[in-house]
């Protein structure tokens, strides 16, 4: 049906006409965009049913990817380039007078993430279909995905997602492989043929009901799946109030949590991370029954990943089920389960470690949190044998500890392997946050460093820049993006140089339109589009890059000479919704843009843009028009990054310091191509272990800093009668946690020298390519090629016992 333009018209208003009873002529474009994405469904049903045929027959090994968060953005594009059929539709839709854009313009976002975390899932299943890997991930259906973002008179506001609102084409409810969750209850011990056994009684229960989505890989007809639990109500209990069991039970799988460690842990997030492990983990465990008819050979077959500590009481889920479903003893249990887990960590904030109070946790899970005792006991033991007397250490390293059960402890006990997301994060993990246990499990650390999908953020994102590259060098790189590398003489090509000259300029101007759109500011779509997008954290320092604008604003007020190539300052982000003091830095970006827009005297040289409600289909108009990409954590505080890498690989110049994977980028680019500036991590980890930063002395010797620290009390901002008052004190009255004051100095001589490079646009544009053709290596699928080969075990369909 998809074979040529006519066939693919005659068979979607065939479709259309079955699925709504309408005509061409009456039909909606909702009625439009379900009916192509349910052909694309159907058309890709027998490759799905066959990957899992054949990934069941080969016996093959699979590895299930859990995560708390999946990110995915918009489908229907991706899943037309990966088919390849992206041509044919867009043509035959056009003959009817459909833009393919405006229908991939309707679809949600499925927006089940907060920000890196959850996107790094959604890159890397991507990346394993697209690799003809067998591996699946295991999500929760939030109803409500990340809120929508507005602003209104500055201030970040917060309305609830409704992404599920016209329904889900892609998604296929699979209600007979629905499961039961326990919640609450007692457990019973009981003396059975001479050994212990335990039972969960008078417990809550839910039901987990599977929605199953296909992930297409790109050329290839390998489908994998992503499964989403939903939660709904299972047996109805008598002593309870039934609308309260109802609203209850489908609250576990109605929101999304906003990322915010400063808010003490909920009773439901807690659920919701034991409804997800245990939905997937009894679905797996019967699938290999169903295959292997035993769970002795479980870890052969089968490796699950941990995305962070969220999913980790996959760990003595996994022992409950083998020992109480499976009738196994612990030492069988643990063997297999310490060879199935693996796990990733994301931070190196010590108060972003997860932790659970034992009274809110024991009475949710009363048998899980058994087992988790048991497994630190025995832990606690085999420590006394390694440091005996050591109290200090064996109470630092307990999983259970002060009435708290420190989830990243038992992440790193019951894992066979653990690793950090960035060469420098890991190696922060190994000598400093998680030294303890580096001494004693060398073996489990490694490092993953991050990638990203360059289908979804060159090719599908980027059209423009695709097409360039590809005449250039032909299209290996499609396949084979290592190969971007052929790139290299083409930054001295005259040639070359300016196709991409063009491509950047024709980038920059649907950003300039689109941002005239949705903000009725009109920027200079020639002027230097100097970009940050990422959630709003005071350790990412949004603060350095406004105090920088302030900076640049007061000397053009003030020194008639001073000149600078006129530039854009693009911010997009979101603030957790409890998190009062990144609201405020929102709050100051925006002022700041009110300021020097209306200025007329700066305002040809400076404009300040904040993006609303920054989401993955906003990025993907951001990244291809970026030339400057703003990447200044405090550095060892950002786990590794991945923004960085989608400016890089889309020709943008970063501005940054030796933080996560700027490090690496800067390993490939060097410092010709890249302006890095700022405290080393070593620096600051000295800081902070020995002290001797004072914030106030950089106030004081520096009179740029003076005036514009100044400027967020005394009036500058009109009608801010202290409200940057609490930000005025993080760098006065709290010595400034994040070095912003420290780094100041060298992140303004980093900006001048951005601001002298951008001018010699032959050499900019040498500098643009040689980022894209260094990008290969920060493409997902070598990092899930890393992951297969040195974690997981796994091998793809091809090279397996089938072809
Ligand atoms: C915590 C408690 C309660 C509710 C939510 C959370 C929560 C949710 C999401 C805590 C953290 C997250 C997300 C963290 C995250 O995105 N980390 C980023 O992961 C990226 C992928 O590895 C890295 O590139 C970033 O450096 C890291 O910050």
């Amino acid at each position: 049906m998809f074979s040529n333009k006519q066939c693919f018209q005659q068979a979607f208003l065939k479709k259309l006409e079955m699925t709504y009873g309408k005509s061409f002529r009456e039909s909606t474009i909702y009625d439009q965009y379900h009916t192509l994405g349910n052909m694309v469904r159907e058309y890709i049903s027998s490759n799905w049913i066959a990957t899992n045929e054949k990934q069941r027959s080969s016996h093959i090994k699979q590895v299930y990817y859990l995560s708390i968060e999946f990110l995915l953005g918009k489908l229907l594009g991706q899943n037309l380039t990966n088919l390849g059929i992206r041509e044919v539709v867009r043509e035959g839709l056009q003959e009817l007078g459909i833009d393919l854009e405006d229908m991939e313009g309707i679809e949600a976002d499925a927006g089940l993430g907060n920000g890196g975390l959850g996107r790094l899932a959604a890159c890397f299943l991507d990346s394993l279909a697209s690799s003809n890997l067998p591996g699946h991930g295991c999500g929760i259906r939030y109803k409500h995905g990340l809120f929508d973002q507005k602003i209104v008179d500055g201030f970040q506001v917060e309305l609830p997602e409704q992404w599920l609102r016209h329904g889900n084409a892609w998604e296929v409810r699979k209600v007979d492989e629905a499961v039961e969750i326990s919640f609450w209850g007692e457990v019973e011990t009981l003396y059975d043929k001479g050994r212990l056994t335990f039972r969960h009684i008078h417990s809550e229960t839910i039901m987990a009901v599977p929605y199953d989505i296909p992930v297409i890989g790109y050329q290839t007809p390998v489908v994998n799946t992503l499964r989403l639990w939903n939660a709904e109500p299972s047996r109805f209990p008598v002593h309870k109030d039934v609308m309260e069991y109802k609203r209850d039970t489908e609250s576990v799988s109605e929101f999304l949590y906003p990322d915010d460690t400063h808010e003490d842990g909920k009773v439901l997030r807690l659920k919701q991370q034991y409804f997800l492990v245990s939905a997937s983990l009894q679905s797996i465990v019967l699938s290999h029954r169903k295959t292997y008819g035993t769970l002795k050979n479980f870890h052969e077959k089968v490796a699950i990943h941990i995305n962070d500590t969220h999913p980790v009481l996959a760990i003595p889920e996994l022992m409950r089920i083998l020992m109480d479903e499976e009738h196994m003893g612990w030492d069988e249990a643990w063997t297999i389960t310490t060879n199935t887990i693996s796990y990733t960590n994301h931070t190196t904030l010590s108060e972003a470690l997860e932790k659970w109070s034992v009274h809110l946790f024991q009475p949710l899970l009363p048998r899980i949190y058994m087992i988790v005792q048991e497994i630190n006991e025995r832990f606690c033991k085999q420590l006394w044998e390694s440091y005996p007397g050591d109290w200090r250490k064996i109470e630092q390293m307990a999983i259970i500890a002060h009435d708290m059960v420190k989830m990243a402890h038992l992440a790193l006990v019951g894992s066979y392997r653990v690793n950090g997301v960035a060469k420098l994060h890991t190696e922060i993990l190994k000598n400093r946050e998680m030294k303890d246990f580096y001494e004693v499990y060398p073996e489990k650390f490694n490092n993953k460093t991050n990638g990203i999908t360059h289908r979804r953020w060159l090719l599908k994102a980027n059209p423009q820049l695709s097409s360039a590259i590809t005449d250039a060098i032909g299209s290996s790189w499609v396949h084979h993006p290592s190969d971007l590398e052929k790139l290299m003489p083409y930054a001295f090509d005259s040639g070359f140089k300016e196709t991409i000259k063009r491509v950047r300029q024709e980038r920059k101007t649907i950003l300039a339109e689109i941002i005239q759109c949705q903000t009725g500011i009109i920027i200079d779509d020639t002027s230097i589009f100097d970009v940050q997008v990422k959630r709003l954290h005071a350790y990412k320092r949004q603060l350095l890059n406004v105090l920088h604008i302030m900076y640049l604003y007061n000397r053009l007020k003030e020194e008639k000479s001073f000149e600078i190539y006129p530039r854009t300052f693009i911010f997009g982000a979101k603030a957790s919704p409890g998190y009062y003091y990144a609201k405020k830095i929102i709050k100051l970006i925006n002022s700041l843009a009110d300021k020097v827009n209306n200025d007329p005297q700066t305002s040809p040289f400076l404009k300040v843009v904040f993006l609303e409600n920054y989401r993955v289909s906003l990025a993907e108009y951001v990244f291809p028009a970026a030339d400057v990409s703003e990447q200044i954590s405090t550095a060892s505080k950002e786990a590794s990054g991945t923004g960085n890498m989608k400016f890089m690989m889309n020709g943008a110049l970063t501005i940054g310091t030796l933080d996560g994977a700027n490090v690496e980028i800067f390993e490939r680019v060097g410092s010709d191509n890249m302006f890095i500036f700022g405290l080393t991590a070593e620096e600051v980890l000295h800081y902070e272990q020995n002290g001797g930063y004072r914030s106030n002395d950089y106030y004081h010797y520096d009179k740029r800093i003076q005036q514009v620290l100044e400027q967020l009390l005394n009036g500058f901002f009109p009608n801010s009668f202290d409200l940057f008052e609490s930000i005025y004190d993080s760098l006065l009255m709290q010595n400034d946690q994040y070095y912003v004051l420290r780094d100041f100095g060298s992140y303004t001589l980093a900006q001048e020298k951005v601001n002298t490079a951008y001018q010699s646009q032959e050499t900019w544009l040498e500098k643009s390519i040689i980022n894209t053709a260094q990008s290969g290596y920060f493409s997902s699928d070598r990092t899930i090629r890393e992951y297969a080969d040195e974690i997981w075990g796994i091998r793809s369909l091809e090279q397996g016992t089938f072809v």
